[in-house]
């Protein structure tokens, strides 16, 4: 389709609730919405980066730039036919996968709406409706964890992922197991620890977890294949994994037996794709992360989330768990078995409510060719 209009929205959405990691604690997130024109239509994409480079070095403002400066002059005004043809025409970008993702994604929703069909029949998804749970960041006390799991236990999440940090890692996470001893229950790190520090870990081969989460540093992919035969638990890798070659070499090298995928990550709903199909090979359950997107963002993971390897459930829950407005007209609700229903209707199957979208965007800018 031919590219007429790309505008790019620089929004900054109030949480329910701060939300703390072993990388620091926010209570808004701010992401890049980006709106495409072409053929008479309308397609809209979410850049997951967050505002500071805590869990990646990429962040809003350099998605921004490098949107701007470089991904977006040369894809104006020109005839983009698939996700493929996309990334030839972006690979003059070294890194940077969250910016790309974010346009990638507002392409799926243009050429699923020219189709007539769904995100979820055009990646290929089987499930009409994908198991989920909830993240849950570090609480101020072991007590107030158990307390925070135990409401959203309430709302029917059925899988549950703690935040862990050096300090506030076994005992909290015992707290938990000891509440909810049949809970399906994963801890993440957000890369808090190192190959010498780890061992602290060990006591969490006890407690009867999905998972370990990114214990260890983005670019120590190796570290993770030196720390996993030490745990009967697998390990996923999250930071570790922004494209495809990176998951081959995780697996050649037995860094980890999971693997979390976040399309922002890896550079896009097709990247995720070749990942999803690679651990399909080699037996290797994956599962869908979440980056606390809004109603856009969130679509996009539900219907990745929906092909057949995502064997485990994904970061992603309602909307009332992240914002009490989205900036979507649609709200997505937990259904009584812990799922959360994909999108049906064409493209991404949300549209943008255009009140909400003036009330929190700072920045908005628009291209034409
Ligand atoms: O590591 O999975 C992570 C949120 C922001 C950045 C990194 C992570 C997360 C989450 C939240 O865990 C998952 C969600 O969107 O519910
Ligand atoms: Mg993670």
């Amino acid at each position: 389709m031919k590219l007429e209009q790309i505008t790019i929205h620089y929004v900054r959405m109030p949480l329910q609730s701060p939300f703390a990691t072993s990388f620091g604690s926010i209570d808004t997130r701010d992401c890049i919405l980006i709106e495409i024109k072409a053929e008479g239509l309308t397609g809209w994409g979410e850049c997951a980066a967050d505002y500071d480079p805590g869990y990646s070095y990429e962040t809003s403002g350099t998605s921004w730039l490098i949107l701007k400066e470089f991904i977006l002059p040369p894809l104006l005004g020109q005839d983009v036919s698939d996700a493929a043809d996309f990334q030839r025409r972006v690979a003059h970008v070294k890194g940077h996968q969250m910016a790309k993702a974010g346009v990638e994604m507002a392409l799926w929703d243009l050429w699923a709406r020219a189709q007539g069909k769904s995100l979820r029949q055009l990646l290929g998804g089987e499930h009409p409706r994908v198991d989920v749970g909830v993240s849950v960041g570090i609480q101020p006390s072991s007590s107030a964890l158990v307390a925070t799991v135990e409401g959203y236990l309430a709302q029917g999440y059925r899988r549950v992922k703690i935040k862990i940090k050096p300090g506030r890692d076994i005992a909290d996470t015992q707290a938990v197991r000891r509440a909810f001893p049949d809970l399906r229950l994963q801890v993440d790190a957000n890369s808090a620890y190192t190959l010498e520090t780890a061992d602290a870990l060990l006591p969490l081969d006890d407690l009867n977890l999905l998972l370990i989460e990114q214990p260890l540093a983005e670019d120590d992919i190796w570290d993770h294949s030196r720390l996993q035969p030490k745990f009967r638990t697998p390990l996923c890798l999250d930071e570790s994994i922004t494209k495809p070659s990176h998951a081959r070499q995780a697996l050649e090298m037995e860094a980890c037996r999971v693997v979390n995928i976040k399309p922002g990550r890896v550079g896009g709903l097709s990247q995720g794709v070749l990942i999803h199909n690679l651990c399909a090979e080699q037996d290797i359950p994956v599962w869908c992360g979440g980056m606390l997107e809004t109603g856009v963002g969130r679509a996009s993971n539900l219907a990745i989330a929906s092909l057949p390897n995502f064997k485990l459930p994904g970061d992603i829950s309602a909307t009332e768990r992240y914002y009490s407005e989205d900036i979507t007209n649609e709200i997505f609700t937990l259904n009584s078995d812990s799922t959360i229903t994909v999108p049906e209707t064409p493209g991404l199957g949300v549209t943008i409510n255009l009140k909400a979208l003036t009330r929190y965007r700072m920045q908005v800018e628009s291209f034409a060719p």
